[in-house]
């Protein structure tokens, strides 16, 4: 809860306020960007991680909260440690491979699920994990060459990789470990490591692996705890990989893992990572962030470095449409929820709570009217409607009623208070009495007649 005195900064960074979402993993599908995310258990003590989550954006600044279509359960020779995972089209069906606690094998496991979407459906692809059997199969990544062949490289401290069929879900071969050396990683492979040498760097998890302009990049989690991201390229898709340097120095953001993901999209190219710096984060409480980036000339990254302002817009919003309510750039307080009728929707509303959504585009006409959709099992309360602060000039202003049940939804309508033209962000406050849950709110519209 914050009091509308509260000085709401212009963070962008991390990209999701409600839940703790780790180990980001890009993916640009029909002109949408969808990261691929874990979920840090709020309060955690470890990694006890049970679930996967999918974000989208159009803008690269309001992300929309497609819960998540894939757990634990999904798998059923998984039962702990949901962690860092990729997702990637072939021939119009979405592979999310995935790593987790074998419970046939008593260590990590890597799996994959086949989806009909970006969103899922998702189900286990082949009812049986795809590499099983060692502590070090962790953080899968995948991605297909021009000749139509995927590899899908994996592991912490070695580094895997298999050349998988054109099915996605099955391997030509065997497991193979990539040979380390000071020259490729920075580090001799774990076992020839001396405790009291030095290293240029050491390969310790998360690769990111991809092709740009006929070079293959590896991305990693690297230097051991806390890590920073460093990168090794190659002419071949399997190496020699020669080691490149630092990207991503250590850097106080309240997290001693890191993990990346980098994508272009309309033009510009981003690095995704995690910090502990949502409010009550941590080391084990980590959430998805983004820088924009511009490689140099010959291809080889800028130094990026961490920041709580992030990206800019890259796109118009329109608010003249049925916009989720879990669609935002910045909120304070809230949850998001699923419900199998309804899809994703806002809860934990308490008074002074609120869901910024950035540079939404009213056009030269001013709307005439609001529709939101909304839930309340005790008394409700009132949703404002304000344009560019949380004090902002009230544009529109809803009574929410009881409604006979958190998830008994009413659309409720209202004219315009204040005409709005224009660009503008939108803060939707709520307010209403002190200490209970208001209302839940699933989408919002407005409309011109
Ligand atoms: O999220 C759990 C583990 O922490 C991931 O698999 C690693 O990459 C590190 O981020």
């Amino acid at each position: 809860m914050l009091s509308a005195a509260a000085t709401v900064l212009p963070a962008q960074n991390p990209i999701v306020q409600t839940w703790f979402t780790p180990d980001p993993a890009p993916m640009v599908h029909d002109g949408t960007l969808y990261v691929y995310t874990g979920h840090d258990e709020d309060g955690a003590d470890f990694f006890w991680m049970q679930e996967w989550r999918v974000y989208s954006t159009q803008d690269m600044v309001n992300w929309t909260d497609h819960g998540s279509p894939l757990a634990l359960e999904s798998f059923s020779w998984a039962d702990d440690r949901a962690w860092a995972a990729q997702c990637i089209e072939r021939n119009g069906k979405f592979y999310w491979y995935v790593c987790a606690h074998s419970k046939l094998s008593n260590a990590m496991a890597i799996g994959v699920a086949v989806g009909e979407s970006p969103t899922g459906p998702f189900k286990d692809a082949i009812g049986k994990p795809l590499c099983d059997g060692n502590w070090d199969y962790i953080d899968p990544t995948v991605f297909i060459d021009d000749d139509g062949q995927a590899y899908l490289y994996w592991g912490n401290p070695n580094l895997y990789y298999v050349k998988l069929n054109e099915d996605m879900i099955s391997y030509s071969g065997k497991v193979e470990k990539v040979e380390q050396t000071v020259e490729s990683f920075g580090a001799p492979n774990p076992e020839l490591r001396k405790k009291d040498v030095k290293y240029k760097d050491v390969y310790t998890e998360g690769p990111w692996f991809y092709k740009r302009n006929g070079k293959y990049y590896m991305l990693y989690a690297a230097g051991g705890i806390p890590e920073h991201i460093a990168y090794s390229m190659s002419d071949k898709p399997t190496g020699p990989w020669k080691y490149m340097g630092e990207i991503m120095p250590h850097q106080d953001t309240n997290s001693f893992t890191n993990h990346c993901g980098v994508i272009d999209y309309k033009g510009n190219s981003y690095f995704f990572y995690h910090t502990g710096k949502l409010p009550g984060g941590g080391g084990f409480g980590r959430s998805s962030a983004v820088e924009q980036f511009a490689y140099n000339p010959d291809g080889t990254f800028p130094v990026i470095h961490a920041t709580d302002k992030g990206v800019s817009p890259v796109d118009v919003f329109s608010p003249y449409r049925r916009v989720e309510a879990e669609t935002m750039a910045f909120s304070q307080g809230i949850k998001s929820e699923p419900n199998a009728k309804t899809g994703v929707y806002i809860s934990e509303i308490h008074t002074g709570d609120y869901i910024k959504v950035r540079e939404a585009d009213f056009g030269s006409q001013s709307p005439a009217k609001f529709k939101a959709s909304a839930a309340s099992a005790l008394r409700g309360g009132t949703l404002e409607v304000r344009a560019d602060s949380i004090g902002g000039k009230v544009i529109a202003e809803i009574a929410v009623p009881h409604t006979g049940g958190w998830e008994c939804w009413q659309t409720l309508e209202t004219g315009i208070k204040t005409p709005i033209t224009g660009v503008h962000d939108i803060y939707f406050v709520f307010k209403g009495r002190k200490g209970c849950k208001l209302f839940n709110f699933d989408w919002w519209e407005f409309a011109r007649e």
